[in-house]
């Protein structure tokens, strides 16, 4: 059947100059076609619409109760749905939606024409997906024997391994710790892994993209977009080069010079985090006045019988006091936040949308502590934006850009952790605004937002390596901790070889979940941060007598929340660029909000760096990569031998 435009091409094409009544007619149907076009979205909408949600219920299922049962009802139900995407992609490809002008209109069908996985064969595609939930059901259910009793094996990355991580200082436990947890994770991934490498470049060519890692680049709509982050990443570094010189110097202090060196990496394991991705866990000794408010409510929260739900409603206030929406009923009947204690399941926090416009769920084994009151509003914003989208059509019902749903809850961290909003939600006994409390506070917000820059731009940075075939299974950590050292300045705490898989200790990495996500959200908050605090007219860049960017706290304040919101509501239905537009009035992604907010520390630093005369950067270590762990031994053994 030949298509209205079609026909309107061909009768052109073959007649010659169209006369007045032919434009007549090309005007009516490019009308006709535009009504037909937006039926033929309406349609495809809906189906997609029914199929997600279909196919979100089953992945929900599985990733909350890691049965086999569940896992082949998941992969049967994922098999179906891929099989109607395949179909719905050969018509969109048959329709002649290239020559609509509308740019919507054109937007959808650019969405929809784009496969994603389900355009592997379907033999591949069973295996694609059953490879990525057998690595997420290694992970997930990963557990270690206890250091000190080790017929005791039973201890989970959430909660047991994560407060160890927070709260040990024995060095030894900690490396112990490190290593037995990558051994049950990342090893034991590492044969899965290679097949994953291929089936997602597969994936990705049949999709008409060079490999799976120009295939995660497209949803950032920038050619240049890799060199972005690279600028951004320069622009940024020196305030990180200053933080990790200090940080090192406390541990030595904390630890001593046989552990941490003066000018070398620092050792990974002593950071606080089983990926040294934040360091806020030791803020404790090294905060810069140990004797001031340190804006960490932990206690606070135990003290005052804090639980899972309180800990959501607390978040839940925020949003609706900037006129954003409350969380519906259902939310709160079907979301998990509380580990349960019967069963496995993917504890690593995550948010859902299940399509109709009613179901979202988190799903997170929250602990009463800080970290996780900012977890929770950050699972919460990706909540908010569905909610805020839930009317676009269902191809849009996504972040303007990835980056862009991963900001969302955390911009509004950034207010609700200020000591004045602590202190007047009854978590800080004291909001002091001197110099010292100051710098205590930006120094807790460096070591969560700062010290992760370098870490999400490395995990891509791997990823991209591995998917554009330029590092291969036989240098997998090799590559890895070339980058950790490159980016992080951070080195393994025992020597590595390639019968190690560091990369797969870490949740985004075997989960298929790209990263670069949260380099561009750690940036591209601060400056929503500073639009909506603009707004809010608590601060003023030309005003001195203004407060700082990191005092401001837009908590109930409506003009801030409606200008998130019109961002929030257009889901993906503009490039990120104009969503940006909305809020900030710029149109690109820029470090200068945070290196705003982070002013005073960055000078702080800078001082005191120079008073005990620190070495800024890192010596690097002359590592040899090595196969296996036994060539590991012999090269120990010579290098010993030589010294
Ligand atoms: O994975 C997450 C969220 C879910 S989107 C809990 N985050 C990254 C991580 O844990 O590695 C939040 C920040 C970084
Ligand atoms: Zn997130």
């Amino acid at each position: 059947m030949l298509r209205p435009l079609l026909v309107a091409i061909l009768v052109t094409v073959v007649l010659g100059i169209p006369t007045p009544e032919d434009a007549s007619n090309a005007a009516a149907d490019s009308k006709q076609d535009l009504q037909g076009a937006k039926q033929f979205l309406d349609q495809l909408n809906k189906e997609y619409g029914e199929w997600n949600n279909k196919y979100t219920l089953a992945n929900w299922e599985y990733a909350a109760n890691l049965t086999e049962e569940n896992l082949a009802k998941k992969l049967n139900i994922s098999a179906e749905v891929a099989r109607y995407f395949k179909s719905a992609w050969e018509k969109v490809n048959e329709y002649p939606w290239k020559d609509i002008k509308d740019s919507g209109i054109r937007r959808q069908f650019k969405k929809f024409s784009v496969l994603g996985r389900s355009a592997l064969p379907e033999d591949r595609y069973q295996e694609y997906e059953k490879i990525i939930s057998d690595m997420e059901n290694i992970y997930s259910t990963a557990k270690i024997c206890d250091y000190k009793n080790r017929t005791k094996c039973d201890l989970a990355l959430e909660p047991e391994l994560t407060e160890l991580l927070m709260k040990s200082r024995d060095p030894e436990e900690l490396k112990y710790i490190w290593v037995e947890w990558r051994k049950a994770t990342g090893e034991k991934v590492k044969s899965l892994y290679p097949k994953y490498v291929e089936l997602s470049n597969l994936a990705a060519t049949l999709n008409n993209f060079s490999d799976n890692a120009a295939y995660w680049l497209k949803d950032y709509e920038a050619d240049d977009f890799p060199e972005q982050i690279e600028a951004l990443w320069q622009q940024l570094k020196p305030l990180y080069l200053q933080l990790h010189a200090y940080v090192r110097r406390e541990l030595r202090t904390e630890y001593g010079e046989n552990v941490v060196s003066k000018d070398g990496p620092i050792p990974a394991h002593l950071l606080g985090n089983m990926w040294a991705q934040t360091w806020t866990n030791i803020a404790d000794f090294a905060i810069p006045y140990p004797g001031k408010q340190m804006p960490d409510v932990t206690h606070a929260m135990i003290k005052q019988g804090y639980n899972a739900t309180t800990i959501f409603r607390v978040a839940e206030d925020f949003f609706t006091s900037i006129n954003l929406t409350a969380m519906p009923d259902l939310f709160w009947q079907r979301s998990i936040l509380e580990k349960p204690k019967d069963r496995e399941l993917i504890c690593h926090a995550s948010a859902w949308d299940f399509y109709d416009g009613k179901d979202f769920r988190i799903k997170q084994c929250t602990r009463v502590n800080m970290e996780d009151l900012l977890t929770a509003h950050h699972e919460m914003g990706h909540v908010e934006y569905y909610l805020q989208y839930k009317d676009q059509p269902n191809v849009f019902k996504e972040g303007a850009n990835p980056g862009f749903h991963e900001a969302v809850g955390d911009v509004i961290s950034l207010s609700a952790s200020t000591p004045s909003h602590l202190k007047a939600i009854k978590l800080l006994d004291d909001d002091s605004t001197d110099t010292e409390a100051n710098i205590n506070h930006l120094f807790l917000k460096g070591l969560e937002k700062i010290v992760f820059l370098p870490f999400a731009y490395m995990m891509d940075k791997w990823r991209w390596n591995v998917f554009q075939g330029k590092v291969t299974s036989d240098n997998y950590n090799c590559n890895w901790w070339d980058l950790a050292e490159e980016f992080q300045g951070i080195e393994p705490p025992v020597d590595r070889s390639e019968d190690d898989f560091d990369p797969g200790a870490k949740y985004h990495i075997i989960a298929d979940v790209e990263y670069m996500r949260y380099f561009v959200s750690f940036v591209v908050q601060f400056q929503f941060h500073k639009a909506l605090c603009i707004e809010a007219k608590q601060y003023n860049p030309q005003n001195p007598n203004s407060k700082l960017l990191h005092e401001c706290d837009i908590y109930n304040n409506k003009a801030a929340g409606n200008l998130l919101k019109n961002m929030l509501e257009l889901g993906s239905s503009k490039p990120w660029q104009d969503a940006m537009e909305r809020i900030t009035g710029q149109k690109n992604m820029e470090s200068a909000g945070l290196l705003e907010y982070f002013k005073p520390l960055t000078d702080w630093l800078t001082a005191e760096n120079k008073k005990t005369n620190e070495y800024i950067g890192w010596k690097p270590r002359a590592r040899q990569c090595v196969q296996t762990r036994s060539e590991l031994a012999s090269f120990e053994e010579k290098t010993e031998a030589n010294e």
